[in-house]
C-alpha cells in the first residue's frame, strides 16, 4: 500500500500543479456516455475512439490487476496569445505535451518505487484508450464544464492531464469534488471567487458541475459544436468543431460552413471565455523569439514546418493539412 499524501507531496515537488488518486474502477455510462457520443457520429472520422470502449471504461482492462489511478495535471495558459490569422492554440505553443508529461511522470513513478519497491504503473496521457478527463473527476481535482473539458476550480481549463494506472492499493482515495451550490464560492474552493457571472445558486443540472448557469462557451463557440443533453451533459460535435477539423480532418478539403476565428490549428475559444480561465495563473512565457517563429509558420515550407513542429504537439499534423488549414483561415 502507498500513501496518498507522500505520492501528492513528490508530485508537487516535480512540477506537477495537482494530484488526486481514485480507486480503478468501470465507469458507467450515465458518467461517460461514450456510446451514445459514437452513435450520434459526433466522433467524425476519429475511429480509433470507436476501438477498445470497453477498456477505455475500465483501467483494470488497460493494466491487469490495477487497483488504482493517480491523476496529474500540469499547466499551460500562456502569458500572451497569437493573434490574427493562422493561430495555433495555446497548448501547442511549448514542447509536446506528451513527451513532457511522460518525462514527468516517469520521474515520479522513480520517486515512488525509490519509498515502496513494490510499486508498479504505467503512465498514460491523451492517445490511449482511457479518459483522462473522467480520472480527473474521479480524483477530485475538479469537474467536465459546458465546454466539455475539464475544469479545476484555481486553475480552469487550460492544464494538461495524464495518469499512473497502478496495480497498488493507497491509504486513502480521493472522491469527485462536492460542489455546494449554496455557497457560491464552492467552499472556499476558488482563491479569487471573481466569476460570479458563472455562478447559479442553483445547479441545473445532475452533474457534478461547476458551472452554474453560466452558458457563456456554448455562446462562444462560432460553430455550435457543443450540445447539452437532456440529462444536463455537455457533448461536442467534432464534425463542427476547428479543433477537430484543423487537427485531425484528413480531408483535402474543410467543410466550408467552418468558421475558424483565425485558427489553423487547434482551438481556443470555448476556453478563452470562460471565467475559470480569465483568473487561471499563466504558467507559460511566450517570448518574443517563440511568438515570431510561431507565426512565421504561416509562410514556411516543408522542410521548416517539419523541423519546427518536431517535438511539438503540431507533429500531428503534415505539412499539407497546415496548409490548408491556413488557407481556409477566416
Ligand atoms: C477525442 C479528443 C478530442 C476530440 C473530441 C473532444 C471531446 N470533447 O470529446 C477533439 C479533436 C475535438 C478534441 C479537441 C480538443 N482537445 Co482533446 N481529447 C480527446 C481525447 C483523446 C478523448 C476525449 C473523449 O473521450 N471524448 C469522448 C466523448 C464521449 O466525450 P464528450 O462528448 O465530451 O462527452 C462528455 C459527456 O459525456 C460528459 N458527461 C456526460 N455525463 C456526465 C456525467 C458526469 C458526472 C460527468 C463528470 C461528465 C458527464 O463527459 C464527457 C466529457 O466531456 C482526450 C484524451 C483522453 N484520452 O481522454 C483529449 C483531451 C480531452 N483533449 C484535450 C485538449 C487540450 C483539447 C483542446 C483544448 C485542444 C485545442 N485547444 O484545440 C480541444 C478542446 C475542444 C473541446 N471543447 O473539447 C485535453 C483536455 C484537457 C482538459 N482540461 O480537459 C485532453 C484530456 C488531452 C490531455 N490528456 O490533456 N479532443
Ligand atoms: S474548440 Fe472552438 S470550435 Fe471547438 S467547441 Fe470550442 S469554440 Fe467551438
Ligand atoms: S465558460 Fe462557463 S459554462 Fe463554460 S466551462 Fe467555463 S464556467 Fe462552465
Amino acid at each position: 500500500m502507498i500513501e496518498a499524501a507522500v505520492v501528492k507531496s513528490i508530485a508537487v515537488e516535480l512540477g506537477f500543479a495537482a494530484c488526486g488518486i481514485a480507486k480503478a474502477e468501470r465507469l458507467p455510462e450515465s458518467e461517460y456516455p461514450l456510446e451514445e457520443w459514437l452513435a450520434r457520429g459526433y466522433n467524425a472520422d476519429m475511429q480509433y475512439m470507436e476501438r477498445n470502449i470497453e477498456m477505455r471504461r475500465d483501467p483494470r482492462l488497460l493494466v491487469e490487476g490495477a487497483r488504482s489511478v493517480i491523476s496529474l495535471l500540469v499547466l499551460y495558459k500562456s502569458d500572451r496569445v497569437m493573434e490574427g490569422r493562422g493561430k495555433i492554440a495555446q497548448y501547442a505553443y511549448g514542447e509536446d505535451y506528451h513527451e513532457r508529461l511522460k518525462r514527468m511522470m516517469y520521474s515520479l513513478m522513480a520517486l515512488i518505487k525509490e519509498r515502496y519497491p513494490d510499486f508498479e504503473g504505467r503512465p498514460f496521457v491523451d492517445t490511449a484508450p482511457i479518459s483522462d478527463r473522467h480520472w480527473a473527476v474521479r480524483a477530485g481535482l475538479g469537474w467536465i464544464g459546458r465546454n466539455t473539458l475539464f475544469v479545476h476550480p484555481r486553475y480552469g481549463s487550460y492544464c494538461f492531464l495524464g495518469e499512473i494506472v497502478t496495480t497498488s492499493t493507497v491509504d486513502c482515495y480521493d472522491t469527485p469534488m462536492e460542489l455546494s451550490v449554496e455557497d457560491e464560492t464552492h467552499s472556499g474552493l476558488i482563491a479569487d471567487p471573481q466569476p460570479t457571472t458563472c455562478i447559479s445558486p442553483k445547479q441545473d443540472s445532475s452533474m457534478n458541475c461547476g458551472c452554474g448557469s453560466c452558458r457563456l462557451c456554448l455562446d462562444a463557440c462560432p460553430n455550435k459544436a457543443i450540445t447539452i443533453m437532456e440529462s444536463g451533459a455537455p457533448m461536442l460535435d467534432a464534425r463542427r468543431c476547428t479543433s477537430y477539423n484543423t487537427i485531425e480532418n484528413r480531408a483535402d478539403r474543410l467543410p466550408d460552413e467552418l468558421d475558424t476565428r483565425g485558427y489553423a490549428y487547434g482551438c481556443d475559444i470555448c476556453q478563452m471565455v470562460c471565467p475559470y480561465n480569465r483568473h487561471a495563473p499563466a504558467s507559460f512565457h511566450l517570448d518574443d523569439q517563440r511568438k515570431a517563429e510561431l507565426e512565421s509558420l504561416t509562410n514556411s515550407d516543408d522542410i521548416v514546418f517539419s523541423g519546427f513542429t518536431k517535438h511539438s504537439a503540431m507533429s500531428r499534423i503534415k505539412y499539407w493539412q497546415w496548409r490548408r488549414n491556413v488557407d481556409i483561415c477566416k
